[in-house]
């Protein structure tokens, strides 16, 4: 009794058990002696014995339920979990910030009444070419590199094509942007990718003048830079617009004395723009005597970059959530 009332472990008791009750325990060996006895002697040992047997089972069981509270209080007291502190909480994610400059975007012509329209990014030659006054054999074709598909389908080089499809659906006279991604077989650079983004514009109305669209171009630009930004507009060929301008914008990169994104010049192609060649417009069922229109092509990853800074185009799409997470 005083081991199993001193027994430090689980162990120490069991090794009593085993010691007096086990197969060759003393009582047990005693019981076996018992035949020994003489007949009036064996009733008395027996319920001796068989007292003996249930005390020392009464205490091991009593003891190792001590045992098993302060296990289970110890571990109770490990592993107790409070479940009003406030949960760790998922880690959460944001928009890309080419996302976060579309949606501006879209936000701010909207407000000025533009719709905001989709197309497929894998177009028939017609949309992409034929309809913007770009026939094949055109020379203009070799400036957009394409992947074709098999079938004569192709990958939109540009977003222009929702232009077509846009006058095709509303008719005039009309508003929309299409921000979108585009396709183009070319070598990778700090400022060319091969698959990028576009935002689209374009207004058809009566009297549809350059002033409106550099009133336009002035407010985009604001919008995303909330400061003043130096462009320069010169003369630039699109077979679907007449004029056509290229408005650059200074590298935010370098400031003007040339890096890689600018190639050295200290000026990025962002913007090129025009009035809406009168071919393309009759193309699309539009009266060329009685409606005319501007119509823009912004490059929406050149834009990302220059409003936060970003040196290499190839790092918005690479997928590295070091570099994102910065934005
Ligand atoms: C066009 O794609 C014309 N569709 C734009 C247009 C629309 C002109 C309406 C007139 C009227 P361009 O190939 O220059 O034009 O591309 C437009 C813009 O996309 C460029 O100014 C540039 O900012 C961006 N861009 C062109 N190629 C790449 C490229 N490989 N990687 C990233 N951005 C590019």
């Amino acid at each position: 009794m005083t081991r199993i009332q001193s027994a430090g472990t689980l162990e120490d008791l069991e090794s009593v058990r085993v010691e007096t009750l086990g197969r060759k325990g003393t009582l047990t060996l005693v019981g076996k002696e018992m035949g020994k006895l003489a007949p009036e002697e064996r009733g008395r040992v027996g319920k001796l014995l068989n007292g003996a047997r249930q005390k020392l089972e009464e205490a091991l069981e009593a003891g190792k339920k001590a045992f098993d509270e302060t296990e289970l209080r110890a571990r109770l007291d490990s592993e107790w979990i409070d479940v009003t502190l406030p949960a760790p909480g998922a880690r959460r994610g944001h928009l890309h910030p080419i996302t976060r400059i579309q949606r501006e975007l879209e936000d701010l012509f909207a407000s000025l009444g533009f719709a905001v329209l989709d197309g497929p990014e894998v177009e028939t030659e017609y949309y992409n070419f034929d309809a913007l006054n770009i026939p094949p054999e055109h020379p203009a074709r070799d400036m957009q590199d394409t992947f074709w598909l098999d079938g004569g389908n192709l990958l939109r080089t540009h977003t222009s094509p929702v232009q077509v499809r846009g006058m095709e659906r509303l008719g005039p006279p009309l508003r929309m942007i299409a921000p979108g991604r585009v396709f183009r077989n070319e070598s990778v650079d700090a400022s060319h990718e091969h698959t990028f983004y576009q935002l689209e514009g374009m207004m058809v109305d009566r009297d549809v003048s350059v002033a409106h669209l550099i009133y336009f171009m002035q407010t985009l630009l604001g919008a995303i830079f909330h400061r003043d930004v130096t462009v320069r507009l010169r003369p630039g060929y699109f077979p679907f617009v007449e004029p056509g301008f290229e408005l650059d914008i200074q590298c935010l990169i370098c400031g003007g004395p040339g890096c890689p994104v600018c190639k050295q010049s200290g000026w990025v192609e962002l913007l090129p723009c025009g009035l809406v060649n009168p071919r393309v417009l009759r193309m699309s069922g539009i009266d060329p005597e009685q409606w005319n229109g501007f119509a823009f092509g912004l490059g929406l990853t050149r834009l990302a970059m220059m409003r936060y800074g970003i040196d290499d185009i190839r790092q918005l799409q690479g997928g590295d959530l070091r570099f994102l997470e910065q934005f």
